[in-house]
């Protein structure tokens, strides 16, 4: 499919931007001890596979065209792994390595089931951008939206409870940075119903757009928080 200027603009920005970010997450967490690198890396990791996506997109790789609406394979496959990875650096936050109170078995169980919903969140997704008929695509819309529900739930049930018992400072800073993520989350839904994957109100030159900030407010700006933060609560310890 043929690119405007604008849309390969956008994309530039977004590989660009989530370049920055995995090198400010990394300066910013390379203070942090040993043992808390982790959330460095997973930080890392999801801005380091956005890159690749944005790469991909940029160059027009993986785009396809369903019933006259493009498709956009790289956006979903690196949101396949990458909406997990944000939802286990916020799991990692709310069950510390260094206060191991609860059993793995039951760890798992609440990520296990938060992954999965999100899973079936963007794979049922796609299935409604690739639907060509308009019974399909409202059908597969709100199986995701109900598995979106399903994500919420846990991230501000079990896991939030378990933040809960860390004391005010942990508790806050899960706390903070779900709503943060959550709110980016929510958008994710609304711009895909108003863009050319739903009723088109808006041009894929502007869709591509809200997508790049978007992307980059939930990996990059999130890192640097979660980065910033570990350094902040340690400032407090001492
Ligand atoms: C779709 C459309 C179908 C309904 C729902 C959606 C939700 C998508 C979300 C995406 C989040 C992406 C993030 C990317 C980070 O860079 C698939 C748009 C509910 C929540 C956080």
């Amino acid at each position: 499919m043929e690119l405007t200027s604008t849309v390969t603009n956008w994309l530039w920005v977004g590989f660009f931007g989530m370049l920055v970010g995995t090198a400010m997450i990394y300066l910013l967490g390379s203070t942090l001890k040993a043992t808390e690198k982790y959330h460095v890396y997973t930080a890392m990791a999801i801005t380091t596979i956005a890159a690749i996506a944005y790469y991909a997109m940029a160059n027009n790789q993986g785009i396809f065209m369903i019933g006259g609406k493009p498709l956009f394979l790289a956006r979903y496959l690196d949101w396949l792994v990458t909406t997990p990875l944000l939802l286990i650096s916020l799991f990692f936050l709310a069950y510390p390595a260094d206060k191991d109170a609860v059993g793995i078995r039951q760890k798992l169980g609440v990520i296990a089931s938060a992954v999965f919903a999100d899973i079936v969140m963007i794979v049922t997704g796609a299935f409604a951008n690739l639907s060509g008929g308009h019974d399909n695509k409202v059908f597969w819309y709100v199986v995701s939206c109900v598995a979106f529900l399903v994500v919420l739930g846990v991230m501000y049930g079990a896991v939030r409870n378990s933040a809960m018992s860390l004391g005010r400072g942990p508790a806050k800073l899960y706390s903070n940075l779900l709503t943060y993520l959550m709110v980016l989350f929510f958008i994710y839904p609304i711009v895909w119903l108003i863009s050319t994957s739903g009723v088109g109100s808006i041009n894929l030159g502007t869709e591509v757009a809200i997508y790049a900030v978007l992307d980059l407010c939930a990996k990059a700006v999130f890192g640097i928080l979660i980065v910033l933060s570990l350094k902040g609560e340690k400032a407090i310890d001492k």
